[in-house]
């Protein structure tokens, strides 16, 4: 019987003849981190049942004790071989290979890079902790210049071994994969975002999307020959040097490889900040490149201290579309040559959790990119009311969906406009464009000091990737903004 409470574990690891509850990872090891982190996904998605484990030779070797579901295991590097077999043979499963980067990135690497050239269903966890963990500490292809293990004790040397592997980087010349990122868990805010990877990677392949690359650094204190504090230090400062975290591709999401072929999604969403996640550059400033309009389509900012700096905050749940709705304010200012910054904040779940962004619109460059006291809340459910209403500014407006409890009194001085953006979004047969009802509201009550025009073109642009969708909006807007 499993329970939610068991998080995809089992209660007890009962191994080598003994009935123990501990795992066999050394203190601070990745491995130990990464193995929970996965379990409680598989656990919290419910696809326990459908879920078949490839597991590798190397430290990670004893994941059938401890993750409650199927297993098969594979030959060293032999892992994204035996997923290629399960994906085919049972279609319904999920199918996870868990790989060492000696596993993947020496011995097995062209079997998992043939896997991912045709795009196999299943997903790939490859654990780079920069060395053969299990054997005693090797150079593996993924050791960093200068790396001392037990063959490079005077570092690695790349006149001799040549540099290091970027698995992540090479797979992404690929067409195939859907999806492919790193992350870390060497500390608590990557361990946040790496949970979200693993989620992300679990319903890809859930819903069947195809295959999937996600490289995690880990920490090795004992190879290493650090104390698992420096250990996970070293993954940060050094690791992170030469191995870069982020999302390389998200076709679903548009990032990444042209293949991607998606609509207008929210922006990467994970734990804490994208903006670390996301290799795509994120717009901060309004000399960087916009997530919607083409590269060179707005012209840098120019400075002009008679224009108000102007505050946002636009915040509800993932999915229900605050960060593109800041997005579109953020990009039409760029297009009047203001400078701009558009900060994202995502809560630890994909779809369903609380996002929220902060824009700022400004005459003169932008120092802070937090938002505090926004001039203008613009909420979409209950608890971002009740979090972030209390700080705006007086003079400020608060604009929130006529579904939401009024129970907290904005600060004095400030205007609260109750408007039917969910409401009118399903009227018009369009739910998901709820968020273009706010911006109809957020231009009604003159919120943002932005011409029609821009607002339309960067709303548009929005939608590049189905362009029809993009002209439906504008004329919701239009038609939301005369009616309400
Ligand atoms: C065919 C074969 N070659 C070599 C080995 C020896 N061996 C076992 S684990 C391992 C490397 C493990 O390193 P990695 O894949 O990086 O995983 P880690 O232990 O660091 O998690 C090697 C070389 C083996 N078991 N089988
Ligand atoms: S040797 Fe390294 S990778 Fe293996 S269990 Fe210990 S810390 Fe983890």
């Amino acid at each position: 019987m499993k329970t939610i409470e068991q998080k995809g574990m089992y209660a007890k690891f009962p191994r080598s003849g003994k009935d123990v509850s501990y795992t066999h990872y050394c203190p601070g090891c990745g491995h130990g981190i990464i193995n929970k982190l996965i379990a409680e996904a598989c656990a919290e998605l419910g696809l326990q049942d459908r879920t078949i484990f490839v597991d590798p030779v190397g430290c990670g070797v004893f994941t059938y004790y401890y993750w409650d579901a199927a297993h098969i295991s594979a030959a060293h590097g032999r892992a994204s071989a035996v997923a290629t077999g399960v994906c085919r043979a049972r279609p319904d499963a999920v199918a996870i290979a868990y790989q060492g980067d000696g596993d993947l990135g020496a011995i097995g690497f062209n079997n998992a890079f043939q896997a991912a050239s045709r795009g196999e269903r299943f997903g790939c966890i490859f654990v780079n902790n920069s060395l053969y963990g299990m054997t005693g500490g090797q150079m593996a292809p993924t050791t960093l210049e200068g790396e001392v293990t037990t063959t490079t004790p005077f570092g690695r040397d790349p006149a001799v071994a040549g540099r290091p592997l970027h698995v992540c980087e090479v797979f992404n010349q690929l067409k195939a994969p859907v999806y492919i990122a790193r992350v870390s868990v060497a500390d608590t805010r990557r361990i946040m975002q790496a949970k979200a990877a693993i989620r992300r990677m679990f319903e890809i392949q859930r819903d069947g999307r195809g295959y999937a690359l996600l490289e995690i650094l880990a920490p090795c204190p004992t190879n290493f020959k650090m104390d698992p504090m420096k250990a996970a230090a070293f993954c940060i400062d050094e690791m992170e040097r030469e191995y870069p975290l982020g999302v390389f591709r998200d076709a679903e999401k548009g990032i990444g490889h042209e293949t991607a072929d998606a609509g207008r999604e929210e922006p990467a969403a994970a734990s804490g900040a994208a903006s670390v996640l996301a290799v795509k550059p994120v717009p901060q400033v309004a000399s960087c490149h916009g997530l919607f309009l083409e590269k060179d389509a707005a012209p840098a900012a120019v400075d002009d201290p008679s224009f108000p700096e102007r505050r946002f905050k636009f915040a509800g749940y993932g999915g229900q579309g605050v960060l593109s709705l800041g997005l579109v304010i953020a990009e039409a200012a760029r297009l009047e040559r203001r400078h701009t910054l558009w900060f994202p904040s995502y809560g630890p779940e994909q779809r369903g959790g609380s996002a929220n962004c902060s824009v700022v619109v400004s005459g003169l460059p932008i120092g802070a990119p937090t938002v505090e006291h926004p001039d203008v809340l613009v909420c979409m459910n209950q608890p971002a009311y009740e979090r972030f209403a209390g700080d705006v500014k007086a003079g400020g407006t608060v604009i929130v969906d006529e579904t939401v409890p009024i129970n907290v009194k904005p600060p004095e001085g400030v205007r609260l406009v109750r408007w039917p953006a969910i409401a009118m979004a399903e009227e018009f047969g369009v739910p998901k464009a709820a968020n273009t009802m706010m911006l109809a509201a957020l231009k009604k009550f003159r919120c943002m000091g932005l011409s029609d025009e821009s607002l339309e073109k960067a709303l548009v642009a929005s939608f590049r990737k189905k362009p029809a969708l993009g002209e439906k909006n504008r004329d919701l807007l239009r038609q939301a903004e005369a009616r309400g």
